[in-house]
């Protein structure tokens, strides 16, 4: 990515967004409102509490672990435990897909049902274990699914039902379901990302290492973070088998509990959603001696990148000319397909506000497209996802994030087998290999550029009007606002109705897409409802200390 251009510098913006707040909040924002110096290690706040009153873009703990790191895989039933809403509102609006038909066995797919306890006033009142018992029966009876995730939603940690007792005891009631609970109530942590690492927890402790079946092919990978929306994942899977690698398991796009099962017989772990799943791929590192690295396959460059670090991994002069074979395929259509768009696209200003890993991503996917991403920022990413895992050590542990579970993993004493040697590792990191690395989005930052942590509304309004981007992509909370200040908004968490967009077949849809998007006039000739005084007097608060 081009750091060249220096963009208009954002301090007087950023000191008007500011003075509004009262100032205390205004002394906590500006921690987390940063103008970047790639050059230095400036430090970014984030993961801490949201202001109360401010609207945020963030989800909760519960939509972490169940919809985001569960969610995906198709033959688990993921149980709710709690009142409807829970679900109802989860139910497949993520866009994650998956093919139920891949495998003869085993081919169930419970992804497109609700499953949940329907938590009412007297479950509240008088507890809500008997009736999470008897839905797990109901849901084994009706499916004998291979395992029942159980999800806690807010007032189950609230009115204190114990969903680890009752799964372990239908588990061992059941006999041949794997039954564990989450302790993912939506409160639990300050947003989603708490529920990622709870699920990873979970994953490894119940799911991880049980079938040690070795692996027929000769490079076993996993995917790690990549959920397959708008079918993400297909688009990879084709590119990887094309190539000759096996990938056991992606987490968890397109998923089953068996390929969870296998996934520590991997040669090496592929990170692509740092945020959501570097816990797993640490804790497959410490256990069974799996190294890992970190991959983006969005944007046609970095997908060729990344194959290209996979050849380098397994040092096989065949597979690295395969590799190359197939990026030499794949690219000639790419080009001509950017060459096209950029005719509309060459120029453009993007901001991107994602949860803890796409606002990265895709600001490759719109420097191919000669587009430079004026501000970004995650809703509930760490300090490492922007400054790199070199802060690691210093960033400090909260109330907040000792609640969430550390847990302790040790070597295994029987199945640890390092995959490559320390002296390997060590020459593939002086040829600028990034093991068990991520540099974070802030170094790929423009000087200049803006970058927001938990972005709030009011800044947002502010943004748009100093940035005047071309496009802000966001997503369904954030649309129709943006869209009704003449800035058209593409969604990066579903994608609206588009996809895939990674992989090579991807970054062509891509471009595509905004092509389209930047070629309507229709933004700019809408006028905000509010903006019409006479029908509609603007609305506006004051802040009352
Ligand atoms: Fe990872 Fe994701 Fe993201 Fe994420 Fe998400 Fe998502 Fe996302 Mo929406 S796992 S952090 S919790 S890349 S659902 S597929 S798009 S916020 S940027």
């Amino acid at each position: 990515m081009s750091n060249e251009n220096k963009l208009p510098d954002p301090s007087a913006i950023k000191e008007e967004i500011l003075a509004k707040y009262p100032p205390k909040i205004a002394r906590k924002r500006a921690k987390s409102m940063v103008i970047n110096d790639p050059e230095l290690d400036q430090q970014i706040q984030s993961n801490v509490r949201t202001i109360p009153g401010i609207i945020t873009q963030r989800g909760c703990t519960y939509a972490g672990c169940k919809g985001v790191v569960l969610g995906p895989t198709r033959d688990i039933v993921n149980l709710v435990h709690g009142p409807i809403g829970c679900s109802f509102y989860a139910w497949l609006t993520r866009r994650n897909q998956t093919d139920p038909d891949e495998q003869v066995e085993g081919g169930d797919n419970y992804m497109n049902y609700a499953f949940s306890t329907d938590m009412q006033d007297d479950n509240i009142v008088f507890g809500g274990e008997k009736k999470l018992a008897q839905a797990i029966q109901e849901a084994y009876d009706i499916f004998k699914p291979k395992a029942i995730g159980v999800f806690s939603t807010c007032p189950v940690g609230l009115i204190g039902d114990d969903v680890h007792a009752v799964s372990r005891e239908m588990k061992e009631k059941l006999g041949d379901c794997n039954v564990f609970g989450f302790s993912c109530e939506g409160y639990k942590g300050v947003s989603q990302s708490a529920g990622h690492h709870i699920a990873n927890n979970q994953l490894f402790r119940h799911v991880i290492g049980l079938d040690d079946t070795e692996p027929k092919h000769k490079y076993n990978v996993n995917l790690l973070g990549e959920y397959n929306i708008g079918g993400d994942g297909f688009e990879i899977d084709r590119i990887f088998k094309k190539c000759g690698i096996n990938i056991i398991c992606t987490f968890s796009g397109n998923s089953t509990m068996d390929k969870f099962a296998n996934s520590h017989m991997a040669d090496l772990n592929l990170v692509m959603c740092h945020r959501s799943i570097n816990y797993m791929a640490e804790m497959q590192e410490t256990k069974f001696g799996i190294p890992w690295f970190k991959v983006n396959f969005i944007g046609a460059e970095s997908t060729a990148k990344a194959m290209r670090k996979i050849g380098e991994y397994f040092e096989d002069d065949e597979l690295k000319a395969r590799i190359e074979e197939v990026i030499a395929e794949e690219m000639p259509s790419v080009k001509e397909a950017v060459a096209k768009a950029k005719l509309k696209s060459d120029g453009k200003v993007a901001m991107l506000f994602v949860g803890g890993s796409r606002a990265h991503h895709y600001q490759e996917l719109f420097g191919e497209l000669g587009m430079q991403t004026v501000s970004a920022g995650y809703e509930f990413g760490h300090r490492d996802d922007y400054e790199g895992r070199k802060v690691l050590p210093t960033i400090k542990v909260d109330a907040d994030s000792r609640n969430i579970e550390e847990i302790k993993v040790e070597k295994d004493e029987t199945r640890y087998s390092p995959r490559a040697s320390e002296e390997k590792l060590e020459a593939l990191k002086e040829k600028g290999l990034e093991i068990s690395d991520y540099r974070g989005m802030a170094p790929d930052m423009a000087d200049q550029s803006l970058i927001v942590d938990d972005i709030t509304h009011w800044e947002t309004e502010k943004l748009i009007d100093f940035y005047k981007p071309d496009i802000f992509c966001a997503g369904i909370k954030e649309k129709y606002v943006v869209q009704k200040s003449g800035i058209p908004l593409k969604q990066l968490h579903s994608y609206d109705y588009g996809g895939p967009y990674a992989g090579f077949e991807g970054a062509k849809n891509f471009y595509a897409d905004i092509e389209k998007i930047l070629s309507t006039s229709i933004w700019k000739k809408i006028k905000a409802p509010w903006l019409n005084k006479e029908t509609d007097p603007c609305i506006c608060a004051e802040y009352v200390a």
